[in-house]
């Protein structure tokens, strides 16, 4: 119903142009709004890539395991938020023994190009990072560091440990000496994150730059998925710009076909800056 509402407004924005390129425009925006965003998570096994996504994202996400390693192939979870969806992909192979980096770079470089963003998750306590700092430089590669956001989990497990109260003075400057640590080691082109879902700490920034490094397009549907109290201001604001500029985009590439007439490229100009506010203002129908 809202998002009738928010298709009409759109649509009357559009008057002026031909009914073709108002049909267009139309097409490409609903696609924009249906779009089903996928999110990898990466990290050794019991690092909490499982707690870190229930903690995250509304909805029953992943079984968590206390024990033994569940997540060995490729597990992909579909989440329903609403009538939205999104898939989460449990990649494997961080920290496993064995010369298989051939086999996962093969499972990486299919995986990869489909995945919106991919969290890594090391935990605080691990020291072993010799094999991430691997995995990363020889199965990653360069095309895809840009859609890696390294997430030190488990916080509350760093030195010295005071037994499940709030994280003192030296814990977070611990925890400051482990995020510069990885910025040398791996050097992402995303700032590094800390997060405790035990003491539900730094998700609310953690969230905030997941939003940040995500793709335009991605950037609202992932938002619908969020726990509410990670829909912050910040957020939302992010996610409405993001939408209003792939919306513009869309006008953009429409107006650079090759064989449009003048004064149709003319209209398409001179309406852009109201559907791109009308795309902000009637975000909240959609998203
Ligand atoms: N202290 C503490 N424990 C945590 C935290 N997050 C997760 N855990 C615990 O760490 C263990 C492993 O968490 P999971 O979320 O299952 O880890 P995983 O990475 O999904 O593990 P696999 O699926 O086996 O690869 C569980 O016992 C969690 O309860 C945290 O922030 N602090
Ligand atoms: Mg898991």
């Amino acid at each position: 119903m809202k998002n009738k509402e928010g298709q009409q407004s759109l649509q009357d924005s559009l008057t002026g142009l031909p009914e073709w390129a108002s049909e267009r425009v139309m097409q490409q925006i609903r696609q924009l709004t249906n779009y089903e965003p996928a999110i990898g998570i990466m990290g050794k096994t019991g690092a909490g890539k499982s707690s870190l996504c229930n903690a995250l994202f509304a909805g029953e996400v992943s079984p968590v395991s206390d024990v033994a390693a569940c997540t060995r192939e490729p597990l992909r979870f579909r989440l329903l938020v609403g009538d939205r969806h999104m898939t989460l992909v449990d990649l494997p192979g961080v920290g496993e023994s064995g010369a298989r980096d051939n086999e996962y770079a093969a499972l990486y470089r299919e995986q990869l190009p489909r995945l919106d963003l991919v969290l890594w998750l090391i935990k605080a306590d691990d020291r072993a990072l010799a094999v991430d700092e691997h995995f990363y430089h020889q199965v990653i590669g360069e095309a895809y560091r840009h859609k890696v956001l390294f997430v030190i989990s488990q916080s509350d497990k760093v030195e010295p440990t005071s037994g499940g109260g709030p994280l003192s003075k030296e814990q977070k400057q611990n925890i400051s000496r482990k995020i510069c640590l990885l910025h040398e080691l791996f050097q992402p082109v995303h700032p590094v994150c800390a997060v405790s879902v035990r003491l539900q700490w730094g998700l609310r920034v953690m969230a905030e730059r997941m939003i940040k490094c995500l793709p335009r397009e991605a950037t609202s549907p992932v938002v619908s998925q969020l726990q509410p109290s990670f829909r912050t201001t910040v957020v939302r604001e992010q996610a409405r710009s993001d939408f209003g500029e792939t919306v513009g985009a869309v006008l953009d590439s429409i107006s650079a076909f090759p064989l449009i007439p003048a004064p149709v490229r003319a209209v398409i100009q001179a309406v852009r800056t109201t559907v791109v506010s009308v795309a902000r203002a009637v975000w909240d129908f959609f998203f």
